[in-house]
């Protein structure tokens, strides 16, 4: 079948942080959507400006987007087969849905796999036997591990200190194999530290940023974790969805990997002080023991996404950093 002039992507965690901003922009660019959340993490909020669906559903007048509430670690077939049935194939696929905790997986190793690695399997399933002309899937820098070199380019030796990178790395390795095997083309976008608006600040494993721009505009203490040198490549989710939309809507056959990050370091004092000034000063820093386990510097060479997608971050942190603290209004 040749690309419809709206293809329709399946958003897997399309309900998530990443996964709604992905949801929005590929809205803007003209694809019809389909989300599949088991809604475990992900938020209805996050898609409300979808959820009238006599407007919206994908039989609707205007921008569609339809949401399924499915754990793609069951598998995609039942879920999607009456959309398909209704609106034609599925043609991407966008796969963010994952247990998103390190230390979760730490803990909790079978978990991680069933739902990350066996996830990912589910969805390469379906993509082979669908036709689905790109899979698009969100890996983390967390495959790497230590490295002894930095920036981190794509071909350093991945030796993961987790469950949940294992599980990363090995889905990697099975959307490499679908594409020399079934033909299934991909890209892998190992996502450095995402930050930005509707990023969860509740759990204490959330991102440090979600969790310090939470406190400093309730003018609460902020705590590094450490003596605040540790540094850390901070990308802002309006870029990152740019290189999940840009790899999804492409047509390159086979199997790539690429880091999306700023390919600047900063250090988590930096991070603190800048947020702050933007909460209106009221918070203080403090200092609580650095967390067991933790990488000192992590920072992306970021060449490989430039030349595979013309991807650049764009935004200076200093303004994501303020569109985090005060979200722009929804549109
Ligand atoms: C990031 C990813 C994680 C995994 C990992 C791989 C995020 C949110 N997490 O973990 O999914 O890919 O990289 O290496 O992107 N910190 C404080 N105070 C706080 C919270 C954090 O000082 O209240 C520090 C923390 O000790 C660390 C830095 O901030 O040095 C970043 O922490 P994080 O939890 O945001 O992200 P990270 O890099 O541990």
């Amino acid at each position: 079948m040749t690309s419809s002039p709206r293809p329709l992507v399946a958003v897997t965690g399309g309900a998530g942080f990443i996964g709604s901003h992905t949801v929005d922009l590929l809205v803007a660019r003209g694809c019809r959507v389909v989300v599949l959340d088991d809604f475990s993490t992900g938020k209805r909020a996050n898609l409300a400006r979808w959820a009238d669906h006599d407007r919206h559903g994908l039989g609707g007048r205007e921008p569609a987007v339809e949401v399924l509430t499915v754990d793609v670690s069951h598998g995609l077939f039942a879920a999607l087969a009456p959309i398909t049935a209704a609106h034609g194939p599925v043609e991407r696929i966008v796969h963010l849905a994952a247990q998103v905790s390190v230390v979760h997986s730490l803990a909790n190793p079978l978990t991680d796999a069933r739902v990350n690695y066996g996830g990912t399997v589910q969805v390469l399933e379906y993509a082979r036997a669908a036709g689905v002309k790109k899979v698009v899937f969100a890996s983390s820098a967390a495959v790497y591990g230590d490295v002894a070199t930095l920036p981190v380019d794509e071909d350093a030796p991945c030796r993961p200190l987790s469950p949940y990178g294992v599980h990363k790395l090995a889905s990697e390795h099975a959307l490499h194999c679908y594409a020399a095997v079934h033909g299934v083309p991909s890209v892998a976008l190992r996502f450095f530290n995402v930050y930005g608006p509707r990023q969860d600040p509740s759990s204490p494993y959330s991102g440090v940023i979600s969790i310090f721009a939470d406190r400093a505009a309730a003018g609460r203490d902020l705590t590094i974790f450490g003596d605040g040198e540790q540094t850390r490549d901070f990308v802002y989710v309006g870029d990152v969805v740019r290189a999940v939309v840009d790899a999804a809507l492409g047509d390159a056959p086979g199997h790539a990997v690429a880091n999306v990050g700023t390919g600047r370091e900063t250090t988590v004092r930096a991070l603190a002080e800048i947020l702050v000034g933007l909460g209106g000063g009221g918070s203080a820093i403090v200092h609580a023991p650095a967390r067991a386990g933790e990488i000192v510097r992590s920072v992306a060479r970021v060449e490989r996404a430039a030349a595979l997608l013309g991807f650049r971050a764009a935004t200076a942190l200093r303004d994501g950093l303020a569109a985090t603290v005060a979200p722009p209004p929804v549109t």
